[in-house]
């Protein structure tokens, strides 16, 4: 009789310590959306790093194609409950995007914006060292519209509503801002290990 623990497989690929709490895997890649997907054609798509209100640097398309390129596989949780192991993103990670900007931390915090009016905040250390990106591509193809092309933020280590699809920003903010699902209930922060889902969770 073979032990199938030893195999370091379990039955149907599942492996249990890489869901969080109150999370179930999937296969399927689901499409959630707070409202309509805005089209962005190449030509007129931006990203704009700002300090506050004030713009410190504009990338257009070839601009941001011309940025180092980084491949990121990893788990993502959302927060209705299902997790995708092993999700394959290429893009440019938060350090490059800064150090093009030739700016390192005049805040600690961080809003993401994004061409729907969405916007979601997460700390800068959780987006700095490697830890996030603005994927352009999924799967080796260019990222699809429903999940966010041509860009979305990727901050694979927080509930999926971090990651911001159709970016069009980073804005350092002083305190630590609320955005959209953050001042409708949301926890500011959305670690899902600790279960992080509501305000006060
Ligand atoms: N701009 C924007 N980004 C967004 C959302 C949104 O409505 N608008 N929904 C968030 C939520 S709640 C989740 S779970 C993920 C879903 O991403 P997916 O549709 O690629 O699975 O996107 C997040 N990013
Ligand atoms: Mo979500």
């Amino acid at each position: 009789m073979v032990t199938r623990g030893f195999t370091g497989r379990r039955l149907g690929g599942e492996q249990p310590e890489r869901i969080p709490p109150g999370q179930h895997l999937v296969q399927n890649f689901p499409v959630l959306s707070a409202g309509p997907t805005p089209r962005v054609d190449l030509e007129n798509w931006k990203f704009t790093l700002k300090v506050g209100p004030g713009p410190v640097k504009v990338w257009d398309w070839s601009e941001f194609s011309a940025l180092p390129q980084t491949k990121m596989t990893r788990d993502i949780h959302c927060v209705t409950s299902w997790s995708k192991l092993d999700t394959a993103w290429e893009g440019v990670i938060i350090d490059d995007i800064l150090a093009d900007a030739g700016i390192e931390r005049p805040t600690e915090y961080m809003l993401a914006h994004s061409y729907d009016g969405y916007s979601t905040n997460v700390p800068l250390a959780d987006l700095v060292l490697g830890k996030a990106m603005v994927a352009t591509k999924y799967e080796g193809q260019p990222l699809p519209r429903d999940h966010g092309g041509p860009a979305r933020l990727l901050v694979p280590h927080l509930y999926f509503w971090k990651s911001a699809k159709w970016v069009n920003g980073l804005q350092f903010t002083d305190r630590d801002e609320a955005g959209f699902w953050e001042l409708r209930g949301y926890h500011m922060y959305g670690d899902p290990w600790k279960e992080q889902r509501y305000t006060n969770d």
